[in-house]
């Protein structure tokens, strides 16, 4: 509507509130696309693909190893088949060739961009398939959930898989560092995904930006699970460097080594005095380290905030 003729412009929408009331009905309107169900089968396929490329590459997914290139090369191929647009960016950590997957998916406002991403490497140590299969997964998963549904957000989606987070966050931050101010400030969030399939699972929720909190919040309420704020992790993620560049940013975790209270179990089940993932950063990191349940909610509340925060 042109500011021009401000009293036209109010009448016609007095006219369409009016409208809809009298139909009795908001569903009379057209709805934004609801998110949809991620098959949490989906997400553990791809789970068994890192650890099969990890078995193959000398049991990890590591940084400057083959096992991390396999992994990068999977994940392309699935975003490429599906429609998105791939960028490798490749840089130098640690005196190794890294790579972080860029994939946008065409259309929506460019100078709005919602990302949302996890780090795709694991520590030399295992497969990292919790930390952070799980993670690489899931946004793996809802991009293609995206795709199969042709969604047209209003924003546009930019979905990243991160090197060299175990070195120090140093895939992300060459990411950040590579983005001119300008590019910087069209982005209106970014989301991250650390540690979400724990196999004594917590429900965190990031608590940097309000509005993306309440967005996490919203979903967890509605599937009757109380969450808690995450402090364990602050600045030991991805979305650090975005955080410290000004972007707004959120996210969910499932825990890491630390204990699991008795007040936790209370709320969340699972073994009081226990770890979140007594394989953080271990051997032992592999598909059996995953608590379906938590990985099938969290890969939901991925998509959820997806959708929501770019319609
Ligand atoms: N950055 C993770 C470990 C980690 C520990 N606490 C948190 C909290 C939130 C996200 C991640 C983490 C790793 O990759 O080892
Ligand atoms: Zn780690
Ligand atoms: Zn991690």
């Amino acid at each position: 509507m042109k500011l021009s003729v401000p009293g036209r412009a109010v009448a016609a929408a007095l006219v369409a509130a009016t409208t809809l009331v009298t139909s009795g009905s908001i569903a009379d309107a057209a709805p934004a696309a609801a998110a949809p169900n991620i098959p949490v089968a989906n997400v553990k396929a791809h789970l068994s693909q890192l650890q099969s490329i990890a078995t193959a590459n000398g049991g990890n997914r590591a940084h400057g190893r083959a096992g991390y290139k396999a992994s990068l090369d999977y994940v392309k191929a699935k975003l490429d088949a599906a429609g998105f647009t791939t960028t490798v960016q490749q840089f130098t950590a640690a005196g190794r060739t890294g790579y972080n997957l860029i994939a946008d998916w065409p259309g929506g406002d460019a100078n709005q961009v919602v990302m949302a991403g996890s780090h795709l490497d694991s520590v030399s140590t295992g497969a990292g398939i919790n930390d952070n299969g799980s993670g690489s997964a899931a946004v793996l998963e809802a991009a293609l959930a995206v795709s199969r549904a042709q969604y047209k957000p209003t924003k546009h989606l930019r979905f990243a898989w991160w090197g060299a987070e175990e070195q120090g966050l140093l895939g992300s931050r060459y990411y950040v560092n590579s983005l001119s101010s300008a590019n910087r400030s069209k982005i209106s969030g970014y989301l991250n995904f650390d540690m979400i399939g724990s196999p004594n699972p917590g429900y965190f929720v990031y608590d940097d930006d309000p509005a993306i909190e309440k967005t996490f919040q919203n979903f967890y309420t509605g599937i009757g699970i109380s969450t808690e704020i995450e402090t364990e992790g602050d600045g030991r993620s991805d979305h650090a460097p975005f955080k410290n560049a000004g972007v707004p940013v959120g996210g969910i975790f499932s825990g890491a080594d630390y204990r699991k209270t008795a007040a936790q179990a209370t709320k969340w089940g699972g073994t009081a005095g226990q770890p979140f993932d007594r394989c953080y950063h271990s051997s032992c990191d592999t598909t059996s380290n995953i608590n379906d349940t938590a990985l099938d909610r969290n890969s939901d509340a991925l998509a959820y905030a997806v959708w929501e925060l770019s319609a």
